[in-house]
């Protein structure tokens, strides 16, 4: 697998997981999402509806409400806990992090064609040391990244089903969209669309004794 460095700390490596992995991981994503389902997250204060659907799994997800963004153990729907984290997933933390310690978090985003994500950044985790880890399954998206502030210079690139992103370095905490779903271009989501998952780490690592 080739890895590009996009950016400062960010990197691409395109199709890192063949089709048969996909289905697989895919497999793993279905059964977490029969127990804690997709839901329609609020923006803080306005409560409008994010056009992306939601959900999590590992010790703690990331939600939204019109009280905030926050990251929390249980579902905010079910209020059960969030399902365990998948092997799979543990094992692509493991080995693309370079951090020492399990991620927390894994959200998944489902698009469907219509879907964005605005503009933002990921800063409601305590620890930055940690990267990012994204997965793409399904349907082609225009990712859009930029630096450290809002009105800076943006770039952006095509993720494709089965490519990863690793956000580390001075990337972690840069703006970054996504700005349109290309319809119909992956088999698949037989109901089409496209599911992202991000690894996360929350809190810092316990100190070593
Ligand atoms: C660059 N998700 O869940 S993943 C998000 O495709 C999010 O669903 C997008 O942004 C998606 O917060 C993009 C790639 C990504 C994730 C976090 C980043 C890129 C990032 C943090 C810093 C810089
Ligand atoms: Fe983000």
């Amino acid at each position: 697998m080739k890895v590009n460095e996009l950016n400062n700390g960010l990197y691409l490596g395109a199709h890192y997981l063949d089709h048969a992995q996909q289905i697989f991981l895919l497999e793993d994503i279905r059964k977490v999402l029969s127990s804690a389902p997709l839901f329609r997250a609020l923006m803080p204060r306005s409560g409008r509806p994010f056009s992306v659907l939601m959900s999590n799994c590992g010790t703690l997800g990331w939600v939204s409400d019109k009280a905030g963004y926050r990251y929390q153990a249980t579902h905010p729907v079910t209020r059960q806990a969030w399902p365990a984290m998948p092997a799979s997933l543990m094992r692509i933390w493991q080995e693309m992090s370079g951090y020492g310690a399990e991620a927390e978090c894994c959200l998944i985003n489902f698009y469907n064609s219509e879907a964005k994500l605005g503009l933002h950044r990921d800063n409601d985790e305590e620890e930055h040391e940690a990267p990012i880890i994204s997965i793409s399954l399904g349907d082609t998206a225009l990712f859009r990244f930029g630096g450290p502030q809002r009105k800076g210079p943006t770039s952006s690139v095509r993720l494709n089903s089965g490519d990863i992103v690793i956000m580390g370095g001075t990337s972690r905490l840069n703006y970054h969209g996504i700005d349109r779903i290309y319809p119909e271009t992956s088999p698949l989501l037989k109901e089409g669309g496209r599911l992202n998952l991000t690894l996360r780490r929350v809190s810092k690592k316990p100190l070593k004794k």
